[in-house]
């Protein structure tokens, strides 16, 4: 190898000087590359500007590229014109070579310069790869990609946790989900929809687990005879995106220790899982949604793992009651790496029944007025799920806080950058 001319652009990652001989360690997005310049190859005036040069500038190189055992990856490049691009103030807010290590917080204050760390870039690459992955599974599977609103007048989750808005002379909010949006498609014959859209949610929470804006990836499907028509989509899309991340990311996915996952998911009852925690010495009254502990323990069990059959009275009110025993419903979540990443439910479909459904979670129909038509000109019977972005790539990836798989992630403390 050697010989050919390169122009390279990037950022001096590190400098090191050895006085007639320095070394620029230059860094783009697809890694690091050794500079090598010689006082008598590119004379005194170009040594003395490299000398000047700031860590993290942008700048310009042109040269050969020669094999050089000693150097990082075994390449050099031997610069024959060095242009100073942007010039990087310093000290630098946050070090980008990894060699002292910064707290969370400061992190994310600067976190473009975080982002040019490789461990970082990673995760964002891999979140991009699953999000894509994702929609061209259900691209190649016949759904239709859509986007309903996030300004909306009601909510889909329960009647609190909303961020308010001001619009124009109206009371409006931020979506928590695109729950009601997707169901009333569900009506307009498009059949089967899939959605990434942002959610906002207001829940004063401060744990590494939540977000006030995450990114969820929906799926709504028509005509189902029940929840198993769209459970069955979880394992066919959990083997896509992890084979796309194989094909991909192999070298991103080197910097973390992923959990192995066990296809085709498992799948227990709600009351199942309550045997099988107590067992763990974890006990749960029925009708108790689980504990971080008690997710985390399933999850040593079996990972992942869907739980279904959910007692009706902590689900949303839009899951499906089991027509036999009323007091269970066909809502499940799906818990992978010890944290609950996804959550669905066939869906009532017969007005009367959501009607009721919403009067006893204590939410007014009249408020949900334009989402219950739907229910009054032919609703086939329908239901869908939702992973969290966010959620799953810190499970996959085994993050220890959700925010390091957010871009710019927002919570209670945090609306800047
Ligand atoms: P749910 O409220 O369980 O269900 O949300 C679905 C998934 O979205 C992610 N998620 C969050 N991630 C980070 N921070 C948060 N505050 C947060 N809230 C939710 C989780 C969760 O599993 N409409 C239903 C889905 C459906 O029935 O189709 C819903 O939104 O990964």
């Amino acid at each position: 190898m050697g010989g050919e001319e390169v122009i390279l652009m990037g950022w001096v990652r590190e400098i090191r000087d050895l006085g007639k001989l320095k070394f620029l360690i230059l860094a783009d997005r697809e890694g690091h590359i050794q500079v090598t310049v010689k006082r008598d190859v590119v004379g005194e005036k170009m040594l003395e500007e490299v000398g000047e040069l700031t860590r993290e500038s942008v700048v310009a190189v042109k040269g050969t590229v020669s094999s050089n055992p000693k150097a990082p990856g075994g390449v050099e490049v031997v610069p024959s014109e060095i242009r100073l691009i942007n010039v990087s103030q310093a000290p630098l807010p946050l070090e980008v070579s990894g060699k002292t290590k910064a707290e969370l917080p400061t992190r994310l204050n600067s976190r473009f310069l975080d982002i040019r760390r490789p461990e970082v870039s990673a995760v964002v690459k891999i979140s991009s790869a699953v999000k894509m992955s994702f929609l061209r599974f259900f691209d190649e599977h016949g759904f239709i990609n859509v986007n309903p609103p996030c300004i909306v007048a009601a909510a889909t989750e329960g009647g609190t946790e909303l961020f308010p808005l001001v619009y124009f002379d109206k009371e409006a909010f931020l979506s928590q989900s695109p729950q009601l949006y997707k169901q009333i498609l569900m009506a307009s014959g498009l059949d089967k929809v899939v959605i990434v859209t942002p959610v906002f949610r207001a829940e004063p929470h401060d744990t590494y687990r939540h977000l006030n804006e995450a990114v969820q990836m929906d799926i709504e499907v028509a005509f189902i005879r029940n929840e198993e028509d769209v459970l069955e989509y979880y394992d066919g899309v959990l083997e896509r995106i992890l084979k796309d991340l194989k094909e991909r990311c192999s070298k991103e996915l080197e910097f973390f220790r992923t959990p192995e996952l066990k296809l085709p998911v498992k799948r227990i009852t709600y009351e199942r899982a309550l045997e099988l925690l107590s067992r763990d010495g974890i006990e749960i009254p029925w009708g108790e949604d689980f504990s971080p502990e008690a997710e985390r323990k399933l999850c040593e069990r079996y990972n992942p793992v869907l739980v279904k059959d959910w007692p009706t009275e902590v689900r949303s009110f839009y899951s499906m009651p089991d027509p036999e025993r009323p007091e269970i419903c066909r809502a499940f979540d799906l818990l992978l790496g010890g944290i609950e990443i996804s959550s669905g439910a066939q869906r009532i479909h017969e007005l009367p029944q959501l009607i009721d459904a919403l009067k006893r979670k204590g939410l007014d129909p009249d408020k949900f007025e334009f989402y219950l038509n739907a229910f009054r000109y032919g609703m086939p019977p329908h239901g869908g799920w939702s992973i969290g972005l966010e959620r799953f790539v810190m499970a996959l990836l085994g993050l220890k806080n959700i925010r390091e798989a957010a871009l710019f992630p927002r919570d209670r403390r945090r609306l800047v950058p």
